[in-house]
């Protein structure tokens, strides 16, 4: 590679052009300066007769560099580049060696003519990212695959396999042999004069295009609020395309792309892609460490949480030893586990093969001798209990082989207490997974003090086979996730104290983008759950642990916070709350008032923020982007609001401490007071996100 992340050569009379930009082939500024000028060379250079447009390793080129975006511009812009090329006289074609996304298969439509290796992939992303396309893309593909399709392309952005692109018109050949030999036929091929996107109308009827986009205003509200910006502009760029001014349509592209890219959804929705790939770099751990070999997983207790991280090892590949005490607790496992695959055979989610060969890995073992022999991962999930968790993990120490992990899927328990009661301390790690473990993606992985780069490093790649999201986490009581949400769970019963029915509550969550609210949460979940345990630690939480005590545990019971007539999932109002947690409030001696949505909204978010940027503080987890990931997967926080400490970031910080202080004086709650680094970086005009 060269410092332009490009390389040219001529062979044969045909230069070839290839992105060398590692790792993904981004546009960065100088590939795109460096496009633009090698394209010029070869139409200025009389011993060239076409050009070759390729990429290196698995990507053609994935786009715009993401990591760049906000980066002020200068010199020729992929509009630019392509209005050159539509202007060449000699004929470009794009040879996709690999995935052609976003600004790279834009690229590509610009060139007279596409080929794609087989096994290439190329699509249209940005939506996904709150953005449109914004290189001629929303043009394009209209004239390529008609409006319709180009609508639906765009506004999913999904990945389309060469077979597909082939029939779609996306590319104009798919070859499995040589693909440069195969481009230069191609050249040759190229009519004369040399077509052009911009010289052809959008295929099909412009009138289609009313009810195609009804259809795909409907499918952005489905989508969630973020998406909703950038599928409404992307539908107004496609039916720009009909306009036979190419370049004013284009510019228009353009400026709505701009307001997009500068815009809150799109910012948080390219910090949620981010946040996700830097997660994966761990402190102490490279491709370099060493892995240990895991082929047997041995799960101890085979309740739900159990079964479910069960069911995803098994899904993986993993062999499964489901370890209980009793032969009726095994049996009950076994009939749940088995239904949830019927369940997902039903639903054809799964082939009936995949799921006879995903049961076929499961083995049913009572007592953990013999559940732990040949184990290379050992994970606990039992009752959520210190002690009963040290006497296991003293017992999987004794009898698990020397050279396995013992893991523990504890949500709020010391790792460090449970390794030190281990002579492997260093195999000791967290596993958290989150309800239900075979459909949620997050995964807080727990580092201990002793815990080894190679331990680490094995659970990450089994997380990441299971189809998990993990994020590493240092020792602190309830972790990332839920240490953070006690601040919003004590804020939800303050609010109902002080009057707030559960649905205004609820409302400003969903409002926000949230699916749930903490009272409909709550009531699905089962109020008797935390209940149980307080009453056994002699606490209590007001005004919860009225309702249950007085049996309303939620859905299961037909009435928590909301009513569930018939067994009706969605809840409906009560008008008796209200008179029973006022009495509670007055019992309590607290004055019931309107409470504004504005003040709940920042009543359930900022004190969980400060109690985010206290983790960093902690140095808990590597970067506040780690908090965002888990949020994101793990707590429902909606996409294109980036993830609690990118919120805090475009809120304004300032704003936030000076809330939090207020907060903290009108409940009379120094625990309120913002964490010093949150106080830091509001006098600094710093940022939580790097
Ligand atoms: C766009 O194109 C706008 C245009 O319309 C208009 C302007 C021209 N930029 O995902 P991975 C990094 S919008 C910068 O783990 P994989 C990533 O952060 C863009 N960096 O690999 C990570 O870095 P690090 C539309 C990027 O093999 C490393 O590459 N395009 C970009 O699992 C590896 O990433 C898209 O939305 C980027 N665009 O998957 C495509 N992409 O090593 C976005 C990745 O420091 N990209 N990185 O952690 C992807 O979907 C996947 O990365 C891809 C590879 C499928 C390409």
């Amino acid at each position: 590679m060269t410092g332009t992340g490009t390389d040219y050569s001529v062979q044969g009379g045909i230069a070839v052009i290839r992105v060398d930009n590692p790792p993904v082939n981004a546009l960065g500024s100088h590939v795109r300066l460096s496009l633009n000028e090698l394209m010029r060379r070869a139409e200025a250079d009389a011993a060239v007769r076409g050009v070759i447009l390729t990429g290196t390793g698995k990507v053609f080129v994935a786009g715009a560099d993401l990591k760049q975006i906000d980066a002020p511009r200068s010199g020729p812009s992929i509009n630019d580049l392509l209005a050159f090329v539509e202007g060449m006289t000699k004929p470009v074609v794009a040879a996709l060696q690999g995935l052609a996304l976003g600004g790279g298969y834009e690229i590509a439509m610009g060139c007279h003519a596409r080929i794609a290796a087989a096994g290439v992939r190329v699509g249209l992303p940005e939506t996904t990212l709150g953005l449109i396309p914004g290189a001629g893309g929303t043009q394009r593909l209209p004239r390529l695959v008609g409006a319709a399709a180009a609508l639906d392309l765009i506004a999913s952005g999904r990945q389309v396999a060469a077979d597909e692109a082939l029939r779609l018109g996306m590319v104009d050949a798919v070859t499995s042999g040589d693909l440069l030999a195969e481009a230069r036929g191609l050249l040759d091929r190229v009519p004369r004069p040399l077509p052009r996107l911009r010289d052809r109308t959008p295929q099909g009827p412009a009138g289609d295009l009313p009810s195609a986009r009804a259809a795909f205003e409907a499918r952005a509200v489905a989508l969630g609020q973020g998406a909703l910006p950038a599928i409404r502009a992307a539908i107004a760029a496609v039916r720009d395309s009909f306009d036979p001014d190419f370049d004013a349509a284009i510019a228009r592209e353009h400026a709505a792309f701009h307001t997009l890219r500068t815009g809150p959804e799109a910012r948080a929705m390219i910090h949620a892609f981010l946040a996700e790939r830097a997660s994966a770099h761990v402190a102490g751990v490279s491709r370099a460490t060493p892995r240990l070999s895991v082929a047997q997983v041995s799960i101890i207790g085979a309740g739900t949480m159990g079964g479910g991280i069960g069911i995803t090892c098994a899904n993986a590949g993993y062999t499964v030893t489901m370890v209980e005490t009793s032969a009726p607790a095994l049996e009950a496992a076994k009939t749940r586990i088995e239904g949830v695959y019927i369940g997902q055979v039903s639903r054809d989610r799964l082939t009936p093969e995949a799921a006879a060969a995903a049961l076929a890995r499961f083995r049913w073992v009572q007592g953990l001798e013999a559940g732990v022999a040949g184990a290379d991962l050992v994970i606990e999930a039992v009752f959520e209990d210190m002690g009963l968790k040290k006497e296991v993990f003293a017992q999987l120490d004794r009898l698990a082989p020397p050279s396995a992990i013992l893991a523990s899927n504890t949500s709020y328990q010391n790792i460090d207490e449970l390794a030190a009661v281990t002579q492997r301390p260093d195999r000791v790690v967290g596993m958290h997974y989150f309800s239900p473990a075979n459909v949620m993606k997050l995964l807080e992985i727990v580092r201990g003090a002793a815990t080894s780069p190679e331990t680490l490093a094995t659970v990450l790649d089994l997380a990441r086979k299971t189809g998990k999201i993990p994020v590493v986490v240092g020792v602190c009581y309830g972790f990332v996730g839920n240490r953070m949400l006690w601040l919003r769970t004590v804020q939800t019963q303050r609010l109902l104290l002080e009057g707030c029915s559960p649905r205004q509550v609820d409302t400003v969550l969903t409002d926000f983008g949230f699916r749930m609210g903490p009272c409909q949460m709550g009531d699905m979940a089962g109020l008797d759950v935390a209940w149980r345990l307080r009453k056994a630690r002699g606490e209590r939480m007001e005004p919860v642990d009225t309702l249950a005590d007085a049996g309303r545990w939620g859905q299961k019971t037909g009435k928590g916070w909301y009513l569930y007539p018939d067994g009706a999932r969605d809840g409906v109002d009560d008008p008796a709350l209200a008179p029973v947690v006022a009495e509670v409030a007055a019992r309590l001696g607290v004055t019931q008032r309107a409470v504004s949505a504005a003040e709940i909204e920042e009543r359930l978010l900022y004190p969980l923020i400060n109690e985010g940027t206290r983790i960093l503080e902690e140095g808990i987890v590597e970067r506040a982007g780690d908090i965002d990931v888990i949020y994101l997967h793990g707590y429902g926080w909606p996409r294109h609001r980036g993830g609690p400490m990118q919120f805090a970031d475009a809120r304004g910080l300032p704003a936030i401490v000076a809330t939090l202080d207020r907060m903290a004086e009108a409940q009379g709650d120094d625990t309120l007071r913002p964490s010093a680094l949150l106080r830091r970086l509001a006098a600094t005009g710093g940022r939580l996100i790097d």
